[in-house]
């Protein structure tokens, strides 16, 4: 993959497609197994891919194309050579332009489809957003809208991509949407004076008075000041976990099928509006939220995996003491009826959040969680998370200036 946008270099640009096009004869010569070619300055590559079946390649090519908004300059098939290969399976040669931002999720994406992903380019430090304008790049969605959806389908909804600055879409909730609206509310909304911690029941309440859950940027610019920003869908961990360091969530403004109300198999504003918004509004939870997505800046793949399991466990699917007392302040469960109950009844297992032993706990995106992690207090769990924070190594430090909505990086090598 010849990769990046060569911002006017175009002698190097053209060294670059010549060195593809040898790449590219070789290839055809039949040259085995897998190579890489790493162009400075520009980070390219070439790799050859071992791909089982033409449903992968097919899977690939449109995954490309929606993902990356790639532009693809070369895209070409073999039968694979290795004898051990079954008839069905191809070489893949392609030839494409991603923004260099791109290239550690193009990777790691090619991961998860191909046999054999070989590149130099782990070692280095990922892309990350430091000013609050970078986020418009921090967009890559993990599904897809299908246009094969009927014209019913919630996700029919999904704005475009949003740029910062732009008006925030307005949407015309169908009678249909807004019936399910309050719905999830009514029902769920019994239950928050038993079952919420007592941060969330107080924003809660600010929330409803503003009798505005489509407004709430007004309690948030009086307390934590986070912001929200429509998103398309569910976003990668990285991209999403990064703009949490600029305290802004990335929200979804659809919502879910009226056919069942009490339970989605996607995000949707209901969870985003009755789980996530009033935990935002408090001090400590916001501080939380945004100490993880510092975390996640210019953190390893693997380092992500395990933020992502620690938001999950925490921010999704947190317990927290609270007067003697089991409270729930994770939005996953604050917008499930049945999983709210659930976790809170003597079914499940309960252990202490220790971000260490959380952070690499397998979890579940099917059913109810089998096991919830209780914080002693919000307070308390945003400490643990900033020790935990300090041991990931990275060979900088980041520091976020809330006047600027900047990151500055301190000792760059
Ligand atoms: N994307 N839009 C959106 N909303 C989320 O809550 C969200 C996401 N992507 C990943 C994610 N949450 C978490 O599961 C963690 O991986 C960070
Ligand atoms: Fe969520």
């Amino acid at each position: 993959f010849p990769l990046s946008h060569c911002h006017g270099f175009a002698p190097a640009a053209q060294r670059l497609s010549g060195l593809m096009a040898k790449r590219r004869a070789l290839w055809r010569k039949g040259a085995p197994g897998h190579s890489l070619l790493e162009g400075s300055p520009f980070h390219a590559k070439a790799t050859y891919l071992d791909f089982q079946s033409l449903e992968k390649l097919h899977h690939t090519n449109t995954w490309f194309l929606q993902i990356f908004e790639t532009q693809i300059y070369h895209f070409e098939t073999r039968r694979a050579k290795t004898p051990k290969n079954s008839v069905d399976d191809l070489d893949i040669f392609v030839e494409c332009e991603v923004h260099s931002a791109d290239v550690g999720i193009l990777i790691t994406s090619l991961k998860r489809v191909a046999k054999d992903v070989k590149t130099s380019r782990e070692d280095k430090v990922p892309w990350f957003p430091r000013k609050i304008q970078d986020l418009d790049k921090c967009h890559h969605l993990i599904t897809k809208y299908d246009s094969g959806l009927d014209h019913g389908h919630p996700m029919c909804h999904i704005s475009s991509l949003h740029y910062r600055g732009d008006p925030l879409p307005h949407i015309e909730y169908t009678r249909q949407e807004k019936a399910t609206w309050r719905e999830v509310y009514r029902k769920l909304r019994n239950l928050y004076p038993t079952h919420a911690c007592t941060q969330y029941l107080d924003a809660f309440l600010q929330l409803e008075n503003h009798c505005v859950l489509n407004l709430v940027s007004l309690p948030f610019a009086e307390r934590t000041r986070f912001q929200l920003r429509p998103a398309a869908g569910l976003l990668s961990a990285r991209d999403f976990l990064a703009s949490l360091a600029f305290r802004i969530f990335q929200c979804t403004q659809y919502i879910r099928h009226f056919s069942s109300p009490m339970h989605s198999p996607e995000l949707d504003c209901c969870h985003e509006l009755l789980g996530h918004v009033p935990m935002l509004a408090d001090k400590e939870f916001a501080q939380f939220s945004q100490d993880i997505g510092l975390a996640s800046l210019g953190s390893s793949e693997e380092e992500i995996e395990k933020l992502a399991t620690l938001y999950w466990f925490a921010v999704e699917f947190g317990l927290c003491k609270q007067n003697g007392l089991i409270k729930a302040y994770g939005a996953g469960l604050l917008s499930s009826y049945g999983e709210l109950k659930y976790a809170l009844s003597n079914k499940p297992e309960y252990e202490p959040f220790d971000p260490e032993v959380t952070a690499v706990h397998p979890y579940q995106d099917q059913a109810f969680q089998p096991v919830y992690f209780i914080a002693e207090n919000l307070e308390d769990a945003k400490v643990k998370l900033q020790n935990y924070a300090m041991k990931i190594k990275k060979p900088f430090a980041l520091h976020y200036d809330p006047f600027t909505s900047s990151i500055e990086v301190l000792n760059t090598p």
